[in-house]
């Protein structure tokens, strides 16, 4: 064995509800439910999250199966649209009190470790169409009344918690990018929801402390998972480092650096100050941010970001946006996933290692997804009807290779997960890509099979290595 692991690493997956369950039963719409419904094309194949992977249904026959490709851990998210009846009050639906229950049991009797998170992206529309999202502080303080109920429910059994997925996503896919509802084109309202869930999150990491200390807890522990992009600059000239180096403070560090350090990287609120779209704070909110840092990372790691100095003029008419200070550049060396479009550079892996130990104090951190996502994967089936993805197994070998070697460096990491157990239903791209160790083989009939990435991933769990 070349590669091999520290002891008791997480060899797991990363799914969320919105993405798995389906949506039986649900006490309210979530954004991507409502968008759905309003605007089915926008989605592809017009696959909506109707049924996703049947995970409300086939949860002990989904458990076994991860189970069966030798996961230990799993994360998926509790949807506050299943849970929650009443935002305000905290009333809770009584079915999905019983389906989450019973989803954390199983994991738990399956010896799965359940890694729980509260937001993937995902709100309710009506706090969107009432409150404004995530724009309004009166969500922040909503998110809290359902983060407590969270833990008071499962907090016994889930030790695991994570406050938000990609936090970045949400006001990038949907005030900047128009990727995701509600769809709008708003840097100073996306610059406001950054600092807004930042203090949701600290928010949430102090009311789960309080809960602990509460019920004497001392084995509980809160994250948050942040997408690392590394911004790597075109060249060493100053014009360019200065750009990749604003890419990475506004992408990364404007919640990575709040949720370790409890403070906003002082260069960005400059800058941000200056171009007059810094958000509006209160001193006694800070202060809760700067005493509610995370007691553990997740790093969603995809892909790298590439800047340069900006070169083309940027569309007025869409007001300020972050690109005011960097272009993306297309490096021509990149090795690009051509079913996803980005960029597979595995080094940045161990860059990310290096910083979080030198940088962000050596916090215990693990990988909370990493994955390759693959269209038309049914072609790659062989004559026992098993998806041959060598391609994957390769692409989670080279990404270990460099994980180990931050490893051996000293960085703090505790565990790897993959995007995603079961092939799962994506935001846009419905069923386009696929990313599982499991295949969803049929989506009507939703029958799964095993890959042939999800027969290595037992090997390499079980032999903490390979
Ligand atoms: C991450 C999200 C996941 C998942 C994954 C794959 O950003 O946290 O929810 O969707 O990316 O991306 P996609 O589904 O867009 O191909």
């Amino acid at each position: 064995m070349q590669y091999k692991f520290p002891e008791n690493f997480w060899w797991g997956a990363a799914t969320s509800g919105p993405q798995s369950e389906g949506r039986f039963n649900k006490a309210h719409r979530n954004i991507f439910d409502y968008w759905y419904d309003t605007d089915p094309d926008a989605f592809f194949d017009k696959v909506g999250p109707n049924v996703a992977s049947n995970f409300y249904n086939s949860f002990r026959e989904d458990i076994d199966l991860m189970r069966q490709v030798g996961l230990n851990s799993v994360r998926t998210s509790i949807q506050w649209s299943r849970l929650m009846k009443d935002f305000e009050t905290g009333e809770v639906d009584a079915d999905a009190v019983r389906f989450y229950n019973e989803v954390i049991d199983e994991f738990i009797a399956k010896g799965i470790r359940p890694v729980m998170n509260l937001v993937h992206f995902d709100i309710p529309v009506e706090l969107l169409h009432q409150y404004g999202g995530w724009e309004s502080k009166k969500v922040v303080d909503l998110f809290v009344i359902f983060a407590r109920k969270c833990y008071e429910l499962f907090g016994d059994r889930v030790k695991d918690w994570i406050t938000f997925n990609e936090p970045m996503v949400i006001p990038e896919g949907g005030y900047l990018y128009k990727f995701h509802y509600p769809l709008k084109v708003d840097g100073k309202a996306a610059v406001q929801i950054v600092y807004n869930i930042n203090l949701a999150s600290a928010k949430g990491v102090q009311a789960y402390h309080e809960y602990c200390e509460k019920e004497g807890i001392k084995d509980g522990r809160i994250g948050i998972v942040i997408n690392l992009t590394p911004a790597y600059p075109r060249s060493e000239s100053p014009e360019d480092v200065a750009a990749a180096h604003f890419a990475e403070i506004f992408k990364n560090n404007a919640f990575l650096d709040p949720a370790v350090k409890g403070e906003f990287p002082a260069e960005l609120v400059k800058i941000l100050t200056d171009d007059g779209v810094i958000w509006e704070s209160e001193p006694e909110e800070l202060e809760i941010i700067r005493n509610n840092t995370v007691d553990y990372l997740g790093v969603n790691y995809y892909h790298p970001a590439r800047a340069k100095a900006r070169e083309t003029a940027l569309d007025e008419s869409l007001g300020w946006l972050p690109e005011k200070h960097f272009e993306d550049y297309e490096w021509p060396e990149a090795r690009i996933n051509p079913h996803r479009g980005w960029e597979i550079y595995p080094k940045a892996i161990y860059d990310i290692a290096i910083n979080v130990r030198d940088n962000y104090g050596n916090i215990p951190w693990y990988i909370s997804e990493n994955g390759m996502g693959v269209e038309g994967e049914a072609k790659f089936r062989n004559a026992d009807g098993v998806i041959d993805d060598d391609y994957r197994i390769d692409f989670i070998k080279e990404h270990l290779e460099w994980l180990h070697k931050g490893i051996e460096e000293g960085a703090n990491c505790f565990g790897y997960h993959l995007w995603t157990p079961i092939d799962c239903w994506s935001w846009m791209n419905a069923y386009k890509n696929r990313y599982g160790l499991i295949a969803v083989d049929d989506l009507a009939t939703q029958k799964k099979t095993i890959k042939k990435s999800g027969v290595w991933f037992k090997s390499l769990s079980e032999n903490n290595g390979f």
